[in-house]
């Protein structure tokens, strides 16, 4: 499907924000301005922007530990996110989330989860709600290759087909969980085949590249608003950095890390529609520029920020009310 030319500096400004955003992310990290563990996206930026792109605030998100790529590309704002993973107390959580914790429901983000298999359950209680409700709206669950052997998912993924509620399950094969390759943790030899026998369409693409996972999302999309249940997709992806800033990597041979980063989605992406002539270089150059300057306020921000004050907020926000 052709998309417009604002739709295509849409998808190219929020995965060139998840690079510019997380890039600074382990900076900051690396200079001690970042407190706690932070897992970055880098390398699976067209698989947030395709699954989200066509996706509305009010539709839901459930995300992973690594889901700074998943909160921008639902349109979270940069700056209260870089004061959360600073833990300052206007981050977006009061700074007491950090990294891991980031959820912004006015964007329909429901939230990181630092438990792996932690969306599936929670999207399928979201989706439940807009059956009931006869909403239209759907909820995605963002899971990774190691997470889809957790219970919770197979629990999640059956009773999204018995209630046939508008989930999307959309796992992202990485390949690995943590320093563990898929091919040793995962019994089944494919996690689409395995998805698809709980009795669910789970469709196989490449997620480093937008227009392919845009594709399959609009499929998924079609058929979740259609009332006919939930859709699944499998999105082939590379990690270019470690499980967490710091890991040095020692289990991935350099050979492999030069193949993933060959398949770089950002100048693949601006290669096609530059060639196409549906953008010019200039307009990316542009997009560019004003990501880099929004990235920078935003740390700069950070950096000047109070965190939260004890005696004010210590004991607030322990049981949320989403009433
Ligand atoms: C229930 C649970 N078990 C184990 C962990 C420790 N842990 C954190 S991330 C991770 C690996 C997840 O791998 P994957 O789902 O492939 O996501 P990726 O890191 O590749 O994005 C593990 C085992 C955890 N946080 N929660
Ligand atoms: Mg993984």
């Amino acid at each position: 499907m052709q998309l417009s030319q604002d739709e295509l500096k849409r998808a190219y400004r929020r995965m060139y924000m998840i690079r510019t955003f997380e890039e600074r992310v382990v900076k900051e990290s690396e200079q001690g301005n970042i407190p706690g563990f932070a897992h970055v996206y880098l390398g699976q930026e067209a698989s947030a922007v395709g699954v989200c792109h066509d996706l509305t605030d009010e539709d839901y998100i459930g995300s992973t530990h690594r889901g700074h790529g998943h909160c921008i590309a639902k349109g979270v704002d940069v700056r209260g996110m870089m004061l959360e993973i600073m833990a300052k107390a206007d981050g977006l959580c009061g700074g007491k989330g950090g990294s891991m914790h980031i959820a912004d429901l006015k964007k329909g983000m429901l939230g990181a989860n630092a438990i792996v298999g932690g969306a599936p359950p929670i999207a399928v209680g979201a989706a439940l709600t807009q059956k009931y409700l006869k909403t239209g709206r759907v909820a995605v669950a963002f899971t990774g290759d190691g997470a889809s052997n957790q219970g919770t998912v197979f629990e999640a993924l059956n009773m999204a087909v018995v209630l046939k509620v508008p989930a999307i399950f959309v796992f992202e094969n990485n390949g690995y969980g943590e320093h563990t390759h898929v091919s040793y943790a995962c019994g089944a030899p494919s996690i689409a085949e395995r998805v698809r026998g709980f009795g669910l369409p789970c469709e196989v693409a490449d997620g480093m590249d937008f227009f392919a996972v845009h594709e399959a999302m609009r499929r998924a999309l079609e058929h979740a608003r259609g009332g006919n249940g939930p859709y699944a997709l499998e999105l082939i992806s590379h990690r270019f950095l470690g499980h967490f800033i710091g890991d040095p990597q020692a289990y991935r041979l350099p050979h492999e890390l030069e193949a993933a980063r060959a398949q770089d989605p950002i100048p693949k992406f601006r290669r096609r529609v530059v060639d196409a002539g549906l953008l010019q270089d200039a307009d990316l150059d542009l997009i560019e520029r004003e990501v880099e300057a929004e990235v920078e306020a935003a740390v700069q921000a950070g950096l000047a920020a109070p965190p939260p004050d004890p005696a004010k907020s210590l004991t607030t926000d322990v049981y949320k009310t989403y009433a």
